[in-house]
């Protein structure tokens, strides 16, 4: 046996190329692959399920987008950006010099990983996810392979991410590093996607841009992605990459595999390109309408309009609106990553840190109705299609209706029953048996009368425990 393939494999080597193509084209057809497998190729679903469970027991996040964007904070030369605040640079076409210089303004004294760290804690969040490089090129860390980073070119020399691991090293919470690996504005070859002629999306504006993607991914991207993985310890836990676009490909993306692969517990998210798939669905400022089965998924969403602080942006949403998609999102079996803008000194604003003070209020009597749950088991919709709206995809837009939502553990259901809802509540069909009800927000946990029939459960709306926004009625349940 052992010589009979020794012996093909010694014929198969002697053949010519071509011959040896025509020999393998008898095999069955092998579809298109990277050329280096990832641990999401490799692993069994057992051991992905080790690996993703500290994910989905957490359910919620914090994305802090955090650079040189916030030195400007959304005006240059006397006009303001009307896009998000972290894309300023490209926005004003601001030349590459002009825009490094603000890295000398940019002295965020207020910053504290503590109290950012604390922050995160109140809120209810498991872990953080921080820029560590976004498009703009400026990395928020001790770089050595490239001097226009916050230790070198600032006068804060300090570094905000070493201090953040500390932190939440200390205060038994996860760190993550967000990394725009395809695109930089201030890199040479950082914008090369314009110039090979395939995505206006980039923008190329200043001839300092002039140069090779390949350089730019060898000598800045893959070194500083080695970097992050390298000097953190423990951290991060999450790689969280952006925009591939087309200059991504597998080959190129494989060089970023090769060096994930040797952290086996890492999380890294769709959007690394080069056909690679990585571990998380990434929906950006919405919620998808049935979630995604089967898969795992983190709705990112900021709190105003913009990631990278603005100081003219002050739309910021309810805490109402927040905890809802918190709601929302825990029950189709995704995680939320909420972002915080910081400002140029470093400082969380105000209106940010009260919403997710509240929100950590909620969490503190409610948090067991969303960590480590799975999705809902009702059936019921809990919105309808608009007729005339149209979503990403160009299918009829889901509209949510805020009436309530459910989460599910072995032994219980949670239902969070929002504000304004009265009487009776039809639940619909539920696949278990009811064989308790109480109101989470009860110390006692008094018995709540319900009704479980074939036609599915009846529950009150809430009388007793009833808060502003979600009251959650806890289901014991058999089966
Ligand atoms: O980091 C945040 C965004 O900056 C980043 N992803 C999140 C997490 C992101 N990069 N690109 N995009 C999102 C999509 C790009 C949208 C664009 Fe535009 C539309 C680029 C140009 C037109 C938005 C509007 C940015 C500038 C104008």
């Amino acid at each position: 046996m052992k010589l009979a393939r020794l012996a093909l494999v010694l014929a198969l080597a002697t053949l010519p190329a071509a011959a040896q193509l025509e020999e393998y084209s008898n095999a069955k057809p092998v579809p298109p692959t990277h050329p280096v497998k990832s641990i999401q190729d490799t692993e069994t679903p057992a051991q992905r399920d080790v690996r993703m469970a500290w994910w989905r027991d957490a359910r919620f996040g914090m994305f802090i987008h955090w650079g040189l964007y916030a030195v400007p904070a959304g005006t240059w030369n006397g006009r303001q950006t009307t896009h998000i605040g972290e894309w300023i640079m490209n926005d004003l076409s601001i030349p590459v010099a002009d825009y490094k210089a603000f890295a000398k303004q940019f002295n965020p004294t207020g910053f504290s990983a503590h109290d950012i760290v604390a922050l995160a804690k109140s809120a209810g969040m498991k872990y953080i996810v921080i820029t560590a490089k976004h498009h703009d090129g400026f990395a928020m860390f001790d770089s050595k392979v490239d001097p226009f980073n916050i230790v070198q070119a600032t006068p804060f020399h300090r570094d905000p991410l070493r201090e953040l691991a500390v932190e939440c090293r200390k205060q038994g919470i996860k760190l993550g590093f967000y990394y725009s690996q395809a695109q930089d504005w201030t890199a040479p070859g950082g914008t090369a996607i314009v110039r090979a002629g395939h995505d206006p999306v980039t923008g190329h504006w200043d001839k300092a841009q002039d140069g090779s993607f390949d350089e730019y991914l060898q000598k800045k991207s893959i070194p500083q992605i080695k970097e992050l993985l390298e000097n953190y310890k423990e951290f991060p836990v999450v790689v969280w990459f952006d925009t591939p676009t087309k200059m991504m490909t597998p080959e190129r993306a494989a060089e970023v595999v090769t060096l994930l692969n040797k952290y086996p517990n890492l999380i890294w998210n769709n959007r690394l390109g080069g056909t690679y798939e990585g571990d998380t669905e990434t929906p950006e400022q919405y919620i998808p309408a049935q979630g995604f089965p089967g898969k795992d998924w983190e709705s990112c969403m900021t709190i105003n309009d913009t990631w990278g602080f603005k100081s003219f942006d002050t739309n910021f949403k309810s805490t109402e609106t927040l905890l809802r998609n918190l709601i929302d999102i825990a029950s189709k079996g995704g995680n939320y990553l909420l972002n915080i803008g910081p400002d140029a000194h470093g400082i969380v604003p105000e209106p940010e840190r009260e919403r997710l003070l509240a929100m950590g209020k909620w969490m503190d009597i409610n948090g067991e109705a969303i960590y480590g749950t799975t999705p809902t088991l009702f059936t019921t919709p809990t919105g309808s299609f608009s007729d005339t709206l149209k979503d990403k995809a160009g299918k009829p837009k889901f509209i949510p209706t805020w009436s309530w939502r459910s989460t599910t553990k072995k032994d219980k259901v949670y239902v969070e029953i929002f504000a304004g809802a009265q009487g009776t509540l039809h639940l619909g069909a539920l696949p278990r048996k009811v064989t308790g009800a109480y109101w989470l927000a009860d110390p006692k946990q008094k018995p709540v009368t319900f009704t479980q029939t074939a036609d599915g459960l009846d529950v009150p709306a809430p009388t007793g425990y009833v808060d502003p926004i979600a009251t959650v009625l806890v289901l014991k349940t058999a089966g």
